[in-house]
């Protein structure tokens, strides 16, 4: 455990982790300055606040004699590693970790975390439902929402933590340590953060770091990376398949998820009885019910909990029907890999809604999906002339100036059978708070739709 007392302590970045680690600084007794690149009146209020618990705020840019001047660094997720003033820091040797670390430096309770492109917040919700159901007390958190130090912040004493990791939060780790560790898969995301793939890899593997032979790694075996990771791996292997039969893990077999794990082997859901539906969902819920048996939880559970739990908000949520045509929110499809499982599980003709912030992603691996399933295209945001140079000659293009100019333009194209669907492959940042925002909107708009086109 760290020791703070009357340590110098400096926060980056005043959002949701930055204000929780403040708190936990406080709490163990560090002298704690927090500095934001948005000016003061821009900070919620809860980063305000701060200056009445003793916070030191410098707001409005980084000064570089702020770094240097203290013991200890805490960075903010969000804020990238290479800022200049964190280099020079780190060449005078001030220690820098990042917020999940500082969390877990005063974690009490076995820890459970989670990982990959696409599909944590999915899975960490289920992982976390089938456990409140086995009757344990659980803490949801992470990059999901809820930072970890609120575990510690909020006083209770939980049986575990079930906590999705982003890269970025990976990045800055230094003991952290899940007993259960999963990682779903990989696939390009965050590439203006990342010189490549790779490196973007590297940093979603630290999640198996300092695991020992007593804990366990989760994997994908139909990865392409899965074999070599596993080489790499102290913890115990428990991979899962939608492809193979695995030797200590769970499969498919006879439209069953079965389990060959010591833990418990047999069969576990009936795969056509599950809430979430599509390929990856059934990814998700095999590597949610690995990590709930490796927990303790008993068949039963898992299964009850896999055919009740029908999905989060902002991820294929179906919004309304309206003259045989399906709207779709998937506005939590920020990347290409989430786009390509989103379109797979659909029969039906495709009026996609895309665009928003580009990522540094590459849009060509939609081009088959867009062009069998895709019957207009409709472009938002700034990365509307990359998406339609990419992919734009497959099928009906559109530009349309808003999200809301999108929805019309559907609306008015769609005929009976269609799907409308709302899977941008971009970050929200350029029209919209964030993909929360831009999927209520969303919503709004086609809950505003007359009856009749
Ligand atoms: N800031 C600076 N200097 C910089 C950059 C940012 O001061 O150079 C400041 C901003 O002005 C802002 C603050 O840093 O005040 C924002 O910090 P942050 O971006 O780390 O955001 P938080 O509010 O702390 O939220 C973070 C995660 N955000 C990111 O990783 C970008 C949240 O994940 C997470 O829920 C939260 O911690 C709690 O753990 C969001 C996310 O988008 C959902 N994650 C990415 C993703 O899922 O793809 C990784
Ligand atoms: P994350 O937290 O990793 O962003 P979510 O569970 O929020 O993942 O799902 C985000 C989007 O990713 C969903 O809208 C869906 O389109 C897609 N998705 C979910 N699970 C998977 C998976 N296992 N593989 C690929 N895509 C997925």
């Amino acid at each position: 455990m760290l020791n703070l007392k009357d340590r110098k302590a400096l926060v980056v970045g005043l959002g949701k982790s930055g204000i929780a680690a403040s708190r936990l600084l406080l709490r163990h007794g560090a002298k704690v300055t927090a500095t934001d690149r948005r000016i003061f009146d821009a900070l919620s209020g809860k980063a305000k606040e701060l200056i009445h618990l003793g916070v030191n705020i410098e707001a409005g840019g980084h000064t570089l004699e702020t770094f240097l001047s203290t013991d200890l660094i805490i960075l903010s997720p969000g804020v990238p590693a290479d800022l200049l003033p964190l280099t020079k820091a780190k060449e005078r040797g001030i220690k820098i970790i990042g917020e999940i670390e500082l969390a877990f430096q005063f974690l009490n309770a076995p820890l459970i975390a989670i990982t990959g492109s696409n599909g944590k917040s999915t899975t960490t919700t289920l992982i976390g439902e089938i456990i409140k159901a086995k009757g344990d007390k659980v803490f949801v958190g992470g990059n999901i929402g809820t930072p970890l130090s609120e575990c510690i912040l909020s006083g209770s004493s939980f049986d575990c933590a079930v906590v999705e990791v982003s890269s970025f939060q990976l990045e800055t780790i230094e003991g952290f340590r899940p007993e259960i560790s999963l990682l779903l898969n990989i696939s390009p995301d965050h590439l203006d953060r990342y010189q490549n793939l790779k490196e973007y890899a590297d940093a979603k593997f630290r999640i198996f770091e300092n695991q020992g032979a007593d804990d366990f790694a989760i994997i994908n075996a139909d990865e392409m990376w899965s074999e070599d990771a596993s080489k790499g791996i102290r913890g115990k292997v428990v991979a899962f398949s939608r492809q193979e039969r695995v030797r200590n893990g769970i499969h498919i077999e006879n439209g069953w998820i079965v389990s060959t794990m010591d833990h418990h082997r047999g069969k576990i859901c009936e795969v056509s009885r599950i809430g979430i539906k599509g390929v990856h969902n059934l990814e998700n819920a095999m590597a949610a019910a690995a990590a709930a048996l490796l927990w303790g939880c008993r068949q039963e559970t898992i299964a009850n909990t896999l055919k009740e739990f029908t999905g989060l908000e902002h991820r294929l949520e179906f919004v309304r029907e309206i003259g045989g045509v399906k709207y779709i929110n998937d506005s939590k499809g920020t990347n290409v890999g989430a786009v390509v499982k989103s379109i797979e599980g659909f029969s039906e003709p495709i009026l996609l809604i895309a665009g928003g912030r580009d990522k540094g992603g590459d849009f060509l691996p939609l081009r088959s999906l867009i062009r069998d399933k895709v019957k207009r295209l409709i472009l938002i945001g700034e990365a509307r002339e990359k998406i339609g140079a990419a992919v734009g000659d497959l099928t009906v293009t559109t530009d349309a100036g808003s999200l809301e100019e999108a929805v019309h333009i559907a609306h008015r194209e769609a005929i009976t059978g269609d799907v409308v669907l709302l899977s941008p492959a971009c970050a929200s940042f350029d029209m919209f708070k964030n993909f929360e925002e831009r999927g209520r909107l969303f919503k709004e708009m086609v809950w505003k739709l007359p009856h009749n086109p």
